[in-house]
């Protein structure tokens, strides 16, 4: 792939739009289309097309899936727009982007709330899940059961390694547009950038911004890695996509197919999670051949920083103490 290519297939922009079809649009009774900002090869892309298939297959054709990955049509704010006003049926974004309409949906993210992957998935497919999918109802959008898995997000730099977070003062870190991500890195005294990820890639190349930060496995499959030299290990957040889809345009379906609907994205988002539990292992090891270089850091420093800076007082407050006890329940004290 030339690098033209490459870069163009990463920001989505300069692509003419196409569908990964699974049936001739009009040969189905009801045509949707499910988006996100993922790239092609990305688990998230590839489970939303196989979900595609066995929802055509169970519904006999009847019902087509359109998927369109890559931010294809558009940023995560353009999306969540057209998923507002029904454009789009479906869309995969993270609760903490889908914050901008939902408040209480950014609360997974919480600067190292949570400790391993048993504890997110007991909380997200539970308690915090639950609390969360009713704010989503309330506000037009229905969240399928089960969230997809984005990862344990780690920073990335182009100019010098975070080892501490003194490294960090005045660091320019592209952080997607979220008032608590941009909140969480001002508390750590960076100067966080606001920017969709279709942009991501040549923010970094053009170092309008110098870092970001991102699961490893997204790092290595947006090739990230080629526009960033040192990553630290520092897992500060857990953040995990939605599948979104417009409640009056779901509700009018027919009963039986929004059954399989759900069944089948539920699915894919379990298989999902297992492939990213699988490249999991073996991400670091590719990306430090391909010359990223790592750094373990001092992870309780971190949170000290953001307790000093009173982060944790401040996002209490702002999710109430009703939510904010569902969060401690699932993963102990933040105090
Ligand atoms: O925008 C990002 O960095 C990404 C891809 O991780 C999300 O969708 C939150």
């Amino acid at each position: 792939m030339t690098a033209l290519n490459r870069r163009t297939l990463i920001a989505g922009a300069a692509l003419p739009l196409f569908a990964i079809r699974t049936r001739p649009a009009h040969a189905a009774e009801f045509s949707l289309k499910l988006a996100n900002n993922a790239p092609i090869t990305h688990p998230q892309t590839v489970r939303a097309m196989e979900a595609a298939e066995r929802i055509k297959a169970a519904t006999s054709g009847r019902l087509e899936l359109q998927v369109f990955p890559n931010n294809q049509l558009g940023s995560d704010t353009d999306m969540l727009s057209q998923l507002r006003s029904g454009a789009i049926d479906f869309f995969t974004l993270s609760g903490l982007i889908l914050a901008t309409l939902v408040p209480v949906a950014s609360i997974n993210g919480i600067g190292f709330a949570f400790k391993d992957y048993d504890t997110v998935w007991k909380a997200m497919d539970g308690k915090l899940g639950a609390l969360v999918r009713a704010e989503i109802e309330k506000r037009g959008l229905i969240a399928m059961d089960k969230m997809w898995d984005n990862g344990f997000r780690q920073i990335t730099s182009s100019t010098h390694p975070i080892k501490t977070p003194d490294d960090l003062k005045g660091f320019k870190i592209r952080v997607p547009v979220s008032p608590l991500w941009t909140s969480m890195f001002q508390a750590l005294g960076a100067s966080p950038i606001s920017i969709n990820f279709s942009e991501v890639y040549s923010a970094l190349q053009t170092k309008i911004a110098e870092g970001q930060e991102n699961p490893l496995t997204l790092i290595q499959i947006a090739k990230l890695y080629e526009v960033q030299k040192y990553v630290s290990l520092t897992s500060h957040m857990w953040d995990g996509f939605w599948m979104l889809t417009n409640k009056k345009s779901f509700t009018a379906l027919p009963e039986d197919l929004q059954q399989v609907l759900a069944r089948e994205l539920n699915k894919s988002a379990l298989d999902e999670r297992a492939d990213i539990a699988k490249l999991n292992g073996s991400v670091a090891e590719d990306l430090k051949s391909k010359g990223l270089v790592f750094e373990d850091v001092n992870k309780p420093a971190f949170r000290d920083a953001l307790k000093t800076a009173g982060f944790y007082a401040e996002w209490k407050k702002k999710y109430g103490d009703e939510a904010w006890a569902v969060l401690e329940g699932e993963v102990g004290s933040l105090a």
